[in-house]
């Protein structure tokens, strides 16, 4: 079993920098395409023996050190009574959004085990076959709060914002509900075999600081600190949340995810004694081979003083990006990582 990934994550000694990347397991490998060629994203989702073929896909092809489950973040917003359709090149629809007090109560705090039980299955079988870590995921309460009441993919996050400052106390609510969901659903992951856990708070860069504090963070603190008593490696990463960086490291994670807009040696000074995750630009991937590779050797270098490093893109990888550019970048890190 290549450790290599949890090592990092716990600050320990290792070889060389471990890496895996964000959305590794998607639309930009053809032998994704192949498998979701046949079944909706949906149906896809909820077929374990899928899940597994398509997780196992980037760890197999580029030698990830670690793999994330193939779900989705808003597959435990429809388990909680919201119900979810993909439309191709839309992205996710939610037919009811949650803007008031009924909308709220149609949602529920679901069994896990009971009704996302393909995700406990995925998590086992992938046990079976991995030799490197698995990394289970659900969504920051904040970033899933946003697809609920917005209804779908949003750019400026009109209707949240007025919950937030119209009625704090729905917008409160509403956050608790979810934060009890997801306890609940990253426990049983954890349970089922996860061996590290994630939080995306994907649009948690779209507010101020003291918003962050009063409506974000708390809920997150409160998810990582019910995950504490199984001992493995929390993750929290923030897209965007380079002016949070102090706030995050407070969240209670012992990794802080990095997006690409900050310098990765800047963040580290500011974070703490925590490990750090990322934070190459997922568009630097289409560079020329050795720049790079020259890119990825200055994270490397500017990442030297970290508690730990677990490589990474800054965001999710883009779905036109050729397959053999991460394959460069995977090469890249694990050779110029290189500790003897
Ligand atoms: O058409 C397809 O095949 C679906 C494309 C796709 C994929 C491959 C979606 C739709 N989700 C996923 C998988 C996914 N999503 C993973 C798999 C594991 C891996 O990393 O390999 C993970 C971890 C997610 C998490 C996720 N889903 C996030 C958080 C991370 C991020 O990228 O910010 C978010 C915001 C979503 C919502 C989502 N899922 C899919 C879409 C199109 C969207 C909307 C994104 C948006 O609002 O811009």
């Amino acid at each position: 079993m290549n450790d290599t990934f949890l090592r990092a994550c716990r600050g320990e000694k290792t070889a060389y920098t471990p890496i895996w990347i964000m959305r590794q397991a998607g639309r930009y490998l053809p032998e994704y395409q192949r498998v979701r060629g046949g079944v909706s994203f949906l149906e896809l989702c909820k077929r374990p023996d899928l899940c597994v073929e398509v997780t196992l896909q980037p760890v197999d092809l580029f030698g990830m050190d670690a793999a994330i489950l193939f779900s989705d973040i808003l597959i435990l917003m429809e388990a909680m009574g919201a119900p979810l359709d993909f439309h191709e090149g839309r992205g996710p629809v939610f037919a009811e959004t949650v803007r008031n007090q009924a909308g709220l109560d149609r949602l529920r705090v679901p069994d896990a085990e009971a009704e996302t039980p393909f995700v406990m299955e995925t998590i086992r079988l992938l046990r079976r076959e991995l030799q490197v870590p698995l990394i289970g995921f659900a969504g920051a309460p904040f970033t899933c709060a946003t697809y609920l009441i917005e209804g779908g993919s949003s750019k400026v996050f009109w209707e949240t914002k007025k919950m937030m400052y119209t009625a704090p106390e729905l917008f409160h609510a509403l956050m608790a509900k979810i934060t009890a969901a997801t306890i609940g659903y990253l426990q049983a992951q954890a349970r089922a075999g996860a061996q590290a856990l994630q939080l995306f708070d994907s649009w948690a860069g779209i507010l101020a600081p003291v918003d962050f504090v009063e409506f974000a963070l708390p809920y997150v603190q409160e998810i990582l600190a019910a995950l504490r008593q199984f001992n493995l490696p929390l993750i929290y990463f923030a897209n965007n949340g380079a002016t949070l960086l102090e706030l995050s490291a407070t969240s209670g994670a012992d990794v802080i995810g990095l997006d690409w807009r900050v310098n990765i040696g800047e963040a580290i000074r500011r974070v703490g004694e925590r490990a750090v995750q990322g934070n190459l630009d997922p568009f630097a991937l289409l560079l020329p081979r050795d720049q790079l590779r020259a890119r990825i050797g200055r994270i490397l270098a500017d990442a030297r003083e970290a508690r730990g490093h677990v490589f990474n893109l800054g965001h999710g990888v883009h779905q036109f990006t050729p397959p053999e550019q991460v394959r460069i970048a995977v090469d890249a890190v694990h050779e110029l990582s290189q500790r003897s």
